[in-house]
């Protein structure tokens, strides 16, 4: 949507502004931030009033006197200003809301203003998950149960299971998406910073829900290119597997990575049940 993007614009104009800027990672923090801020706020302020309330109008020890005049059902108490108050309160939280929903959605749009564009060279990786594990694979039909990307490089996902509903997420990175047995949805990231993050299932799925889990590497892109090339003639990754299997250090993982290597779904459940059943 770029006419509402140029219509926003000088809401985050060079220089800094409302929305924020910077990574998508960057972004949603800071979309994060001034929720928590907001939802403290919001929150002291109704408790205190409350509580404020309560104590003050609580029940004392003498009579009541004559001129305490009780609610009547189905009439609203007219308080002090007639009626003011209650205009008040609700005027300002309907501009409250209203500014927020434009902000989060301009911050959003900025975002997604970022995305990899059609044409844009950018890492494409189809993700399977299956109860319970996730297979990642490479254009040149390599596949893996690590995901390997390069930093400062677009990413496109093309996310789906082959069992039941999945969601393929990796907190750290901002990514999220459903996966969905049948179909196809599509995700992208784009990772600053060498390192190991975890990708995780955020659908529960079964039994070994939790362990669904999956290592995501982001390599120096120079390094991506070597190890993307020593991929070409294979379609497993024996010695990854081996290696990730010792560290994990359970019978399980080592199935579950044995399972991810497998190219059919009936393999990979078989060597699944069969890791659980250990
Ligand atoms: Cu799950």
């Amino acid at each position: 949507m770029p006419g509402l993007l140029d219509a926003l614009a000088p809401l985050h104009g060079k220089g800094g502004g409302i929305v924020p800027r910077g990574t998508r990672t960057a972004v949603f923090q800071q979309i994060f931030d001034v929720f928590l801020v907001l939802g403290t706020l919001v929150g002291v302020v109704v408790v205190s009033y409350m509580l404020y309330n309560a104590v003050k109008y609580r029940d004392g020890e003498g009579e009541r006197s004559d001129e305490f005049d009780p609610p009547k059902l189905g009439e609203l108490p007219s308080g002090s200003g007639g009626g003011r108050k209650l205009f008040l309160s609700f005027g300002l939280s309907t501009v409250i809301v209203v500014s927020l929903v434009a902000w989060t959605y301009g911050t959003l749009l900025y975002v997604e203003a970022d995305s990899p564009g059609e044409d844009e060279a950018a890492v494409e990786v189809e993700v399977t998950g299956f109860r319970f594990g996730w297979q990642f694979e490479y254009p040149n039909g390599h596949t893996a149960s690590k995901l390997r990307v390069p930093a400062d490089q677009s990413v496109r996902l093309h996310v789906t299971s082959d069992d039941v509903f999945h969601t393929f997420g990796v907190p750290e990175l901002r990514v999220k998406t459903d996966a969905i047995p049948g179909r196809y949805t599509d995700t992208w990231f784009r990772a600053n910073e060498t390192g190991t993050y975890e990708a995780r299932c955020f659908e529960l799925c079964g039994a070994g829900h939790s362990y669904m889990t999956a290592e995501v590497v982001v390599m120096p892109p120079d390094e991506y290119r070597e190890w993307y090339e020593s991929t070409g003639n294979e379609t497993t990754d024996a010695g990854e597997t081996n290696a990730s299997a010792s560290n994990d250090g359970t019978a399980n993982a080592s199935a579950y990575d044995t399972a991810t290597n497998a190219r059919s779904p009936a393999a990979r459940t078989a060597a699944v049940t069969g890791g659980g059943a250990a």
